[in-house]
């Protein structure tokens, strides 16, 4: 599988770098200047998952094996970006690459006009990516004008092409799920999932709205707390484990918005979390932690009742498990799992 990549992108100076050191403990270069980020800073990142630890430390786990992520704290973009102003073209191009985009804006600096620009440019950028689409499209419906499939290509291409060209990023909801494959064909990056962060200067360090996808941190506190323990976390008034709870959150919406789920395996050695596409089944999940495992069955238990029990023998015991056929099962978010070949 490859890796989740999920970009950081903003205007000059939002904070994307202090949320970015904040979340991976890198050291990429913040500066209260625009532009301080001219090439983009790229870091790995363990899944932050309170439950996770909270059922290691349950069953004494000591070897906790994360999935990870890659986090990417891309340069800033200005009005006229997508025609080569500021670092432009060559980081929209880089946004391109990734699955997930969190948008950060500074609640301190024009907000509307922020998100104007960002929108604005990304959407002329999916414009220049359409314009070859467009006139090939064009082209082949006129010449065959009896070809449904040809018409109806041209129509969508067009509606984005046209709605693009006024700065507008198109509705992806309102595209039919018939047409979607039309539109991902071209990786456009008003289509990619998109979830906004908004910086405060003061109050909340982090907050997570599920229903608007709309997150609220204070990035610069959250890198000031970024390398404390727990004790001196809490002599500031901080509870560690509120904290943990409070970022997986915010990366369960990442998740979310990318159709992923989490599961664990408790093993011999620790447990592990493993992250894969909600529909996948649990042979698939077998396959993810070895792609010769191939299970045939799957012995299942919830979260919850993992965390009151302890250990499969218990769980057997109290009847809290279930054995499926491996290839049946759609494991639920945080299942945890055990594969019978
Ligand atoms: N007042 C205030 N300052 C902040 C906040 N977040 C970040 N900063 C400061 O804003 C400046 C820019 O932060 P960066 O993280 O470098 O911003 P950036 O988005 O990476 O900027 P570019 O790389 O230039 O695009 C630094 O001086 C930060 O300390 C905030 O929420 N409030
Ligand atoms: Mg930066």
């Amino acid at each position: 599988m490859t890796m989740l990549k999920i970009g950081l992108i903003g205007l000059p100076n939002a904070g994307k770098s202090t949320l970015f050191n904040a979340l991976t403990g890198q050291s990429a270069l913040i500066a209260n200047y625009p532009f301080s980020t001219v090439a983009t800073n790229k870091a790995m990142l363990n899944i932050p998952d309170e439950p996770f630890e909270r059922l290691a430390k349950k069953i004494s786990a000591e070897d906790l094996k994360y999935s990870q992520i890659e986090l990417w704290d891309i340069a800033g973009l200005i009005e006229g970006a997508s025609e080569g102003k500021g670092l432009g073209n060559e980081f929209l191009g880089q946004i391109k690459e990734c699955n997930v985009l969190l948008q950060i804006i500074r609640d301190d600096h024009d907000v509307e006009n922020d998100e104007r620009i960002l929108k604005q440019e990304v959407a002329y950028f999916d414009h220049s990516l359409l314009q070859k689409p467009f006139e090939k499209n064009r082209h082949l419906s006129r010449v065959y004008p009896n070809d449904k499939q040809y018409v109806l290509n041209n129509k969508i291409i067009t509606r984005f092409y046209e709605e693009t060209a006024k700065g507008l990023i198109p509705d992806i909801d309102k595209v039919e799920d018939n047409d979607m494959p039309v539109i991902e064909e071209f990786g456009l990056i008003g289509a990619k999932p998109w979830i906004k962060i908004i910086n405060v200067s003061s109050g909340r360090l982090i907050e997570t709205n599920k229903e608007t996808n709309t997150i609220h941190l204070n990035a610069k506190e959250l890198l000031e707390l970024s390398d404390f323990n727990d004790e001196e976390l809490k002599t500031v008034g901080i509870d560690s484990t509120i904290l943990r709870t409070k970022l997986t959150d915010f990366f369960e919406i990442i998740l979310n918005t990318y159709d992923q789920k989490i599961f664990y395996t408790i093993g011999h050695l620790g447990i592990g979390q493993w992250l894969i596409h909600k529909d996948s089944n649990a042979l698939d999940c077998s396959l993810l932690l070895h792609e010769e495992l191939e299970a045939n069955s799957v012995r299942v238990a919830s979260f919850e009742d993992a965390f009151k029990y302890g250990s499969w023998e218990s769980l057997k015991k109290a009847g809290k498990s279930k054995v499926y056929r491996a290839s049946k099962y759609i494991p639920k978010n945080r299942d945890i799992l055990e594969f019978i070949k």
